[in-house]
């Protein structure tokens, strides 16, 4: 078989269903031992493409492939000895360490506010699975898109929408991004182009779907200089639903600009990813679709960008869609209201050895892309940030009661407005549940 000079991370779709055909007769697929990949023992074999050409394939720990990129080989870092082997320059570095920190501490605020009654419904926390978010949205300009899930906080933030904003929206208030109306798993930024956190698994992505579309539409059909690319954000459990099958199948028919970035964090709630999937090698899935497929190390930042910089860049050229799959992990409960006791002690410390912002910053360090110091004043500011965002969040004002029913899709004479005209949500009885409606 012949590697597409523009499919730089494909896969042979057809090899992937016999480990035998691969091995003996593809130059572009390359048998790999072994793996421990999601912690299964049972799991043998790996499938990774090996790009002759200007991308490479390099394994730089046991189990963990990642696909380096021209834009990172062609950079030199001249103020260093080692400035060649470097993936980062010390700008990059730093923007990535601080939106990971940002997210890092942003989260745990929300745990803290949390219990403390501030916020109300489900919060999900994202803490451990920073990597994939800065890994990949940091890339992106702001006329591309990001559809996420519920697990959203961190999305918004990499993507730019104010930390006072996001806290806001957490709180409930009127200065959120959503004005209090969309809470914690709803968080929504058209400014920003995110296009929401979605509580339904798998409802993102056909909407993230149909926005890869019409950035292809503005491009093809009206003759618009548009390049814009589409993260769609999912987990695990996510890719057993049927709509993710359904938008792989659209995506690669039409070529669209989206990258499907799985986030295998190995659970769904309480139920083990390798108990509910029959190949819990996502990634595989991919070129099944024909359309590339690639495995990530999701706790490594570095790691994630390479893969996810040649993913966006193929959109972005018009070349179709990718599916990536980061295996990551997530250091809290399912919830804030998961008492998290199904997850295995041994499991979750193994996870927490892999810190991807301790790993960031032992990679900045030991390649001098900046000092401790530098390094603490980021976390410092981020703590400020953080700090900021919960005064303002909790010195704005509550929605009016009239709010609650506006973005209703029901007939607002049968529910909303009685008839004197005036909401039924004004009726102080509304809450108690016992209002005449
Ligand atoms: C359509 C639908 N079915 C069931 C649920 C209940 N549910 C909420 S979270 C979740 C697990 C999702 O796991 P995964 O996709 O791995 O995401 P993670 O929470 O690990 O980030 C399920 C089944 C839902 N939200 N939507
Ligand atoms: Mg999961």
């Amino acid at each position: 078989m012949a590697c597409s000079a523009t499919a730089k991370i494909i896969h042979n779709p057809l090899l992937l269903s016999s480990s035998r055909s691969a091995e003996k007769s593809d130059s572009c697929c390359k048998m790999l031992g072994p793996s421990s990949f999601l912690g299964s023992t049972s799991m043998s074999k790996k499938l990774v493409s090996v790009n002759k050409g200007a991308s490479r394939v390099s394994r730089r720990s046991a189990n963990v492939v990642a696909v380096s990129s021209d834009v990172v080989k062609e950079k030199k870092l001249k103020s260093s000895s080692a400035a060649s082997s470097l993936l980062i320059t010390k700008e990059e570095g730093l923007v990535l360490y601080e939106d990971m920190v940002l997210g890092r501490a942003f989260e745990d605020m929300c745990a803290q506010m949390y219990y403390r009654g501030k916020m109300f419904g489900f919060v999900h926390l994202y803490n451990g699975q920073e990597a994939v978010s800065t890994g990949f949205i940091k890339l992106l300009k702001k006329e591309d898109c990001v559809v996420s899930t519920y697990r959203d906080h961190v999305h918004a933030l990499s993507k730019g929408v104010p930390a006072r904003e996001v806290m806001s929206e957490l709180f409930g208030k009127t200065t959120g991004c959503c004005r209090g109306q969309g809470g914690s798993m709803h968080m929504f930024s058209k400014e920003h182009n995110l296009l929401g956190g979605f509580a339904f698994i798998g409802e993102g992505i056909p909407v993230a779907t149909g926005a890869a579309f019409t950035s292809k539409y503005k491009r093809e059909v009206l003759k618009e200089d548009c390049d814009e690319v589409t993260l769609a954000f999912f987990g695990d459990g996510t890719c057993n639903n049927g709509q993710f099958f359904e938008c792989l199948n659209m995506a690669a028919l039409w070529k669209l600009p989206i990258v499907f970035v799985v986030e295998n964090n190995l659970w769904a709630i309480g139920m083990s990813h390798l108990r509910a999937t029959s190949d819990p090698q996502i990634w595989k899935k991919g070129p099944a679709f024909g359309m590339p497929g690639v495995h990530v190390d999701g706790m490594d930042v570095l790691k994630v960008r390479e893969v996810a910089n040649e993913a966006i860049a193929r959109a972005r050229r018009g070349e179709g869609p990718t599916l990536v799959e980061c295996e990551t992990y997530r250091f809290r409960g399912h919830s804030l209201a998961d008492p998290d006791e199904l997850r295995d002690p041994a499991e979750k410390a193994h996870y927490a050895t892999r810190d991807p912002i301790t790993a960031l910053k032992k990679y900045i360090l030991e390649n001098n892309l900046a000092s401790e110091a530098e390094l603490k004043a980021i976390e410092k500011k981020i703590d400020e940030v953080v700090e900021d965002a919960v005064e303002f969040a909790d010195e704005s004002p509550v929605p009016a009661r009239s709010q609650l029913l506006e973005n209703v899709f029901a007939d607002p004479r049968g529910f909303g407005i009685g008839p004197d005209g005036k909401y039924r949500c004004e009726d102080p009885k509304f809450t108690e549940g016992t209002a005449q409606v």
